[in-house]
């Protein structure tokens, strides 16, 4: 065997948490995101509240509809972000190296500490067991001979579960005649995309490799490859703060003059950076904006900003700087953040006080482009952070100027 990897996942993360810190929460459904009143969406919920058929993403009045008599509460990221400092310490004890994904989920290589699959069972369970005893909480562990396998594992049986795939071979079993969704990667577009050709179950891809590559290319190879199980990805030691920035950019499909319009679509890239930022529980210094004017000359402008993690912050600083470039046609933009931390000492700057404070502005600017574009953001706010998504809602608004 050539290596032996943990994967492990917090079950129901936030809401656990919560669950954990408040009892009075606990057996009843619970919905983190926000109030039914506002505008949002469901970051997770726990167990009970799937039942009702919630799940992460859902627009937050649809939760409610499925469930009025479930708790709504805001998410504490500080808090979630201390509790997986913690997790981490424990995890990155039996590994020789350790891939953070985000707050909740990490791959271990454990193939030396493990030695053998006994061992790696003893490590996955060992795991199991000081992270509810030292941290209170349940988490999945998958112990698999590859990535892939050792993500599909630790899914298989949660929550509070255990699972191992050894071979190639017990994971190409387990999952041949399910659905091509069950494969990282493939996504709700990719897998219409696949069952409008007929291609319903990996037994499938496994069978029609050539057009799978025809139809998602690149993608479309490692589909091939991983139907067979086959994944030689090495659990690459990384932190999210390795990261240099964390950024979202568009090409337009006609070159764009109107920078009031520019200004409408680098609030939405704001909004799809925040929610990467909090998803790995980072906080910018600075935020940088790119342009590519029509004549592929580009340029980049960047403001130190303290700690921010918030769209409304990023918009702003990046409308500031695009206020002062020359007004030529536009090819592309994106914002960034960069100087990445962690720093759970949040310091905020006044601009933060008043946006998050109220939480008005975000709500208010929102509101703006709704009605300025005819736009429904109330069920589809989430998948605007998908590219593909967010580029067809820029092309949409565009028609609409
Ligand atoms: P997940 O591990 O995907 O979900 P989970 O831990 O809540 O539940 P599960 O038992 O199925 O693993 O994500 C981890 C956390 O990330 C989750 O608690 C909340 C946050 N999150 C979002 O904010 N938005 C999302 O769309 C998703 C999927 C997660
Ligand atoms: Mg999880």
């Amino acid at each position: 065997m050539d290596q032996i990897i943990i994967h492990v996942d917090m079950d129901a993360f936030y809401a656990s948490v919560e669950m954990r810190d408040n009892p009075a929460l606990r057996g009843k459904p619970l919905i983190i995101g926000s109030k039914p009143t506002e505008r949002g969406v469901v970051a997770t919920c726990n167990y009970e509240a799937r039942k009702y058929g919630i799940h992460s993403a859902m627009n937050i009045k649809e939760a409610y509809r499925l469930c009025p008599s479930g708790i709504y509460l805001h998410p504490n990221f500080e808090k979630y972000k201390a509790v997986s400092a913690q997790l981490n310490d424990i995890w990155n004890t039996y590994a020789s190296a350790s891939e953070r994904i985000s707050l909740d989920e990490a791959y271990l290589d454990v193939t030396d500490q493990a030695v053998n699959w006994e061992g790696a069972r003893r490590i996955g369970r060992l795991i199991k067991q000081r992270v509810l005893d030292e941290v209170g909480l349940t988490c999945s562990v998958g112990v698999a001979y590859s990535k892939t396998a050792a993500k599909m594992a630790s899914e298989e049986k949660k929550p509070d579960g255990y699972f191992e795939i050894r071979t190639p071979e017990d994971f190409v079993n387990l999952i041949i005649d399910r659905d091509v969704k069950v494969l990282y990667t493939v996504g709700e577009k990719t897998a219409e995309k696949l069952h409008y050709f007929g291609i319903n179950t990996v037994r499938d891809i496994q069978l029609r490799g050539d057009d799978i590559v025809k139809l998602l290319g690149k993608h479309g190879r490692w589909l091939s490859q991983i139907a067979y199980g086959i994944d030689k990805r090495k659990v690459e030691p990384y932190r999210p703060e390795d990261a240099k920035s964390i950024g979202r950019e568009l090409t337009f499909q006609a070159d764009v003059t109107d920078f009031e319009f520019l200004k409408d679509v680098l609030f939405l890239l704001s909004l799809s950076v925040e929610n990467r930022t909090r998803r790995v529980g980072l906080y910018g210094g600075g935020v940088s904006l790119k342009i590519t004017y029509a004549n592929m000359k580009g340029l980049t402008r960047s403001r130190l900003v303290p700690a921010c993690d918030s769209a409304v912050t990023i918009y702003k600083e990046s409308v500031r700087m695009l206020d002062r470039i020359e007004k030529r046609p536009v090819r592309l933009i994106g914002t960034s953040i960069y100087n990445l931390s962690g720093d759970s000492v949040r310091q905020l700057s006044f601009d933060d006080f008043l946006t998050e404070g109220n939480s008005g502005e975000r709500q208010k600017l929102l509101d703006e482009l709704q009605q300025k574009y005819h736009l429904d953001f109330a069920g589809n706010l989430e998948k605007i952070y998908h590219g593909e998504t967010l580029h067809r809602t820029v092309e949409y608004m565009r028609k609409h100027l």
